[in-house]
């Protein structure tokens, strides 16, 4: 133990424990912009670039950064003086003085970690007018927009496109005042091997990272009168959207969802929950199948795209491990602009689908030419939670006081199972539950598979079906992932099935939803709603979907079947 005194208070911590940190348990606030504790993903951006975080220790001469400098015994800390002040006030009017300062039409203000410092710091001018930056904005993924004049070279996108997901997409380009965050010779980021996972846009405090806005394409198709617009919302939307609007991370709002939804104008409100019970009618059909004819073992779940851009890009000799089934969201758009269209008889071409999704990877997905049918997408238009809840409150909708609502019928209903696809280890989970009751033939009682939850980046467990014992990996984080599919290719880990999800928490964690801030325990609160509206619903299983059955019965056929194939399957291609 190591005891010293901040701000005149006495305080016994660890030994390792930093400055930072030490404050906090005596609550004493340090200001911070570089730094990012990812909690329970174990890292620690603590590059101390950005010094922001100084403080006066009695005796040395220079100020130190709290984040990254450690407690010594007998220290004596203060972070009030007015030295400490006023260098933390100039850390950040320096970074303002090359800033663009276009915070009104910002993408992220009001969210803008740089501008939030500025108001918390007291600052009232930018005294110096530095040189501003004047590049390009790279927007040719489709999916994320690359502001390099909003960079201020804080590398937390660094750290997580590196170390976390170890993508190795992101590094420090150019020098001095020029310097910014991006590909290697600053090549476009569609022609990177970026997988758009998000994770790099969910940590950069400014819009140096952000999504591309789609937001006015889902305003044209509202207003177009010859057109059908049918929105559905991911899994993990309903336990992280309240947040937009002020209420507690955690808080299950589907019924409120739909509510604002159906304000909104939409035609026809869905949920891909729906589609996400679809999916492992499929999926668990393809397992089953692997396993009786002798097929690729492991099967690997193919719903998270930026988990599908990275083996495409890192594993090409892998690629016979994935599922064949699209995401839920895109197998949702092939029926809506099939089955739906005929049963309410409207022309495919004057649907618009508009999924909301967590995740920003799905903007890029939907483009993929061979998530279309006749050239015409599957899935029309991506926005993430910000987006549709900016779009929410342009439109005046006072989110939290919404009455409940349904979803509508035909393709809204939904089971337990497709809940908890939003969580890391939900999709094995729920595949495990119809799985186990086609193979056995008996019925399932107890369906919560504890041993496969957690916030491990790396988790295995064995479920007994029948007198098979059926080994699960699960890997949340791409950096996880890398190690389990290396381990799979070196021959030292067996498995029959596993899961893989790029965003840390799974789709909870996306590159699209509210930002945290690098605070896991909010995307630990969102993982609990999850499982709790997995235990509010009556039916568990995704095969007890009534609406789903009768999707098949009326249109589909058999499960796994040709015309099931035809529009709810895919390839892959390195
Ligand atoms: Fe996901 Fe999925 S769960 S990928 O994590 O399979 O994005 O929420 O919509 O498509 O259902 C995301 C979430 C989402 C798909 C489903
Ligand atoms: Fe890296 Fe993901 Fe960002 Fe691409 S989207 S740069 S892979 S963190």
């Amino acid at each position: 133990k190591v005891s010293l005194t901040i701000n005149g208070q006495d305080v016994v911590v660890d030994k390792g424990t930093t400055i930072l940190d030490a404050a906090k348990q005596v609550n004493v606030h340090i200001p911070t912009l570089c730094y990012m504790d990812l909690g329970e993903l174990k890292f620690i951006n603590k590059s101390a670039s950005c010094r922001v975080c100084v403080v006066e220790v009695q005796g040395r001469p220079n100020l130190v950064p709290s984040c990254s400098a450690e407690v010594e015994e007998g220290m004596v800390v203060r972070t009030d003086t007015i030295r400490a002040i006023k260098a933390r006030r100039t850390a950040v009017e320096l970074l303002l003085s090359n800033h663009p300062n276009e915070c009104f039409t910002c993408p992220k203000n009001m969210e803008c970690e740089l501008q939030s410092l500025a108001h918390e710091l007291g600052v009232r001018e930018i005294k110096w007018e530095g040189e501003k930056m004047n590049y390009e904005k790279d927007t040719s993924s489709g999916a994320i927009v690359k502001d390099p004049n909003k960079c201020i070279m804080c590398r937390r996108c660094e750290t997580m496109c590196n170390d976390i997901q170890t993508c190795g997409i992101l590094s420090g380009i150019s020098r001095g005042f020029d310097s910014f965050v991006g590909p290697a010779f600053n090549i476009p980021m569609n022609e990177s091997s970026c997988t758009y996972c998000g994770q790099c846009v969910a940590v950069c405090p400014t819009a140096a990272l952000t999504e591309v806005n789609h937001t006015p394409k889902v305003w044209d198709a509202l207003n177009n009168p010859d057109k059908h617009v049918i929105v559905q919302v991911a899994p993990a939307i309903r336990v992280a959207i309240g947040e937009m609007f002020g209420m507690e991370p955690g808080t299950i709002a589907t019924g409120k969802l739909a509510a604002a939804l159906r304000r909104m104008g939409f035609d026809a409100v869905y949920d891909t929950d729906f589609a996400a019970d679809l999916t492992i009618m499929e999926e668990a059909s393809e397992f089953v199948h692997r396993i009786k004819h002798g097929g690729k073992l492991p099967m690997l779940t193919s719903c998270c795209p930026a988990w599908v851009q990275f083996i495409e890009h890192q594993f090409p000799d892998m690629l016979d491990i994935p599922s064949t089934c699209k995401s839920p969201h895109i197998m949702f758009g092939s029926i809506t602009k099939t089955y739906y269209a005929e049963k309410m008889g409207i022309a495919p071409e004057n649907i618009v689908v508009v999924s909301v999704m967590p995740c920003i990877a799905k903007k890029a997905e939907a483009k993929r030419p061979e998530l279309s049918h006749d050239e015409n997408a599957n899935v029309d238009i991506v926005v993430t939670t910000r987006e549709i809840a900016a779009m929410m409150k342009e439109c005046g909708i006072d989110f939290p006081n919404l009455e409940d609502e349904d979803f509508d019928k035909i393709m809204g209903e939904s089971t337990g199972a497709s809940v908890i696809f939003g969580t890391t280890g939900g999709v094995i989970e729920a595949a495990v539950r119809t799985a186990y009751e086609w193979l056995t033939g008996e019925e399932l009682k107890q369906v919560e598979f504890t041993q496969l939850r957690g916030l491990e980046g790396i988790r295995q467990g064995t479920v007994k079906i029948g007198d098979m014992d059926v080994k699960i990996g699960i890997a949340h984080g791409l950096g996880n992932a890398r190690k389990l599919l290396e381990c799979i290719r070196d021959g030292h880990c067996e498995f029959q099935a596993i899961e893989i999800m790029a965003c840390p928490g799974g789709c909870v964690g996306g590159g699209g939803q509210p930002y945290h801030h690098g605070h896991m325990e909010i995307i630990k609160k969102r993982q609990e709603a999850i499982y709790q509206e997995d235990r509010n619903k009556a039916k568990r299983k995704s095969h007890e979907n009534e609406e789903v059955l009768r999707l098949y019965k009326e249109y589909l056929g058999e499960p796994y079947g040709e015309k099931a194939h035809h529009l709810l399957h895919t390839h892959y291609s390195p």
